[in-house]
């Protein structure tokens, strides 16, 4: 005899789907237990799923006396199946409830639940992403990442359809690309690895097979900074385009934050209401400045900074204050740029290179890529790196490399502008940090 599987309920309707038109209709719910109330002679359990919260209410005359007293058990987070009738309710949150019929206890949460769902106690960061999957319950932190979804379709969308192929590169890497500090080193077989900060040369070599590539996936950078934008583990939307400079590829990037706030606004109206942003749509063409423009703004309102130096985080702020929204900063020093980057041709000391500013919090970075072999060297050479440590990298430029650009642009980080939120942790499931390594 085959074994028999556990008897499994099922739903007829989502709690989001329970509306005033339903009226008289029988309805059958699973879901959380969000919130009970007791009003002595009435009973109102919130029931949370997927879609949002319902009010069950439950008249003490419509159940057995054992269903009664069985239900004085039931706590928040327990897991329950409900059938009931809908029913018009002026008074209740959304206008309607439905009335319990019969109900079946599915899953009993331990008591007490160490973190409050319904949000009635507040918690801070720390407390709030220790009990991190009671705190992705509440609904406004779950709206976090429903838009988080959208935001990953629309991107995907939007690349494929102006012809970027998806690539999947190695996380396991011998050379550093953007900088030797912040790197993960992993023992692979007994031989020194390290976990990828980007997938800035695999990108570039891949344009010589497919033209226009794109990659969303993790990083890693071994950050000692403890800052509300960083963390050692992110997601980076990187592209990469052949016969591309840095122009075209900062057109792509602004069309795509442009679709991206298209989308959010047109699929999770609710969710943003939830976490009370207000979004437009950003006008295009950005604002563009260059490096020289804001330095001298700087210094012109008293602020100290040398020619060179990459701007700092009261650089930023300063800057975040005067433009608003999104903007380009372009031509940074080549100093202050990694290796690839191309430096002008008119002006070596600059480099056609980019980043996207939101306020004062850099989005993204990118620029027109080095396409010449013995310029690539010597720019590696320049930043004291070896060219025989990239010989794989170098035979690449051989093969025919054409000129190229693209862009990295950190995920989470354009989540907190959509979402509005202030610290990067609240837009990662599971965030790392130096501090942080649970759950
Ligand atoms: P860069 O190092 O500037 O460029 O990174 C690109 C973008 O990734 C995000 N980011 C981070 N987000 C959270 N935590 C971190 N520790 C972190 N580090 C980076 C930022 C940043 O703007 N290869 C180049 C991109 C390119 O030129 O194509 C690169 O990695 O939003």
């Amino acid at each position: 005899m085959s074994p028999r599987s556990r008897e499994r309920l099922r739903r007829s309707h989502l709690s989001a789907e329970i509306r005033p038109e339903l009226d008289g209709q029988s309805v059958r719910l699973l879901g959380w237990v969000h919130e009970i109330r007791d009003l002595g002679g009435i009973k109102f359990i919130l029931l949370r799923d997927v879609s949002g919260i319902c009010q069950v209410t439950v008249k003490k005359n419509a159940l057995s006396v054992e269903k009664l007293k069985d239900l004085e058990d039931l706590g928040a987070e327990d897991v329950i199946y409900v059938e009931g009738v809908v029913r018009k309710q002026p008074k209740a949150r959304l206008g309607v409830e439905v009335l319990l019929k019969d109900y079946r206890i599915l899953s009993r949460a331990r008591r007490p639940i160490p973190y409050d769902v319904t949000g009635k106690v507040p918690a801070n960061i720390d407390t709030r992403l220790d009990h991190r999957i009671l705190d992705l319950r509440k609904p406004e932190n779950k709206a976090i990442f429903l838009i988080a979804s959208t935001v990953l379709q629309a991107i995907r969308e939007f690349l494929t359809d102006k012809g970027f192929v998806e690539i999947r590169t190695p996380r396991i890497i011998v050379t550093a690309t953007e900088g030797g500090a912040a790197l993960f080193e992993v023992d692979y077989f007994g031989r020194k690895a390290f976990l990828a900060q980007s997938p800035q040369l695999y990108k570039e070599e891949l344009t010589t097979v497919f033209e226009r590539v794109f990659e969303i996936g993790p990083f890693f950078r071994a950050e000692e900074s403890h800052t509300r934008r960083h963390v050692s583990e992110f997601t980076s939307i990187d592209i990469e385009a052949a016969f591309m400079d840095l122009y075209d590829v900062m057109k792509v990037l602004e069309e795509l934050i442009a679709h991206v706030h298209r989308r959010v606004l047109e699929e999770r109206p609710r969710e943003l209401e939830m976490l009370g942003v207000e979004l437009d749509v950003p006008k295009i063409p950005f604002k563009r400045y260059t490096y020289d423009e804001l330095v001298k703004e700087l210094k012109e309102i008293g602020v100290e900074i040398e020619w060179g130096e990459d701007f700092g985080t009261p650089h930023l702020r300063i800057l975040g204050e005067k433009h608003r929204g999104y903007y380009f900063i372009t031509h940074f020093p080549t100093e202050s740029k990694p290796f690839y980057i191309q430096p002008c041709e008119d002006d070596p000391k600059l480099s056609e290179s980019f980043d996207l500013m939101h306020d004062w919090l850099e989005l993204a970075s990118g620029g027109t890529r080095i396409s010449d072999r013995s310029l690539l060297e010597k720019r590696l050479r320049e930043q004291g790196l070896n060219p025989e440590s990239f010989k794989n990298h170098l035979k690449v430029y051989d093969y025919g490399m054409p000129v190229h650009a693209g862009w990295g642009l950190g995920f989470e980080r354009l989540l907190m502008v959509l979402t509005g939120r202030n610290n990067i942790r609240e837009v990662i499931l599971f965030p790392r940090d130096k501090f942080r390594l649970t759950p």
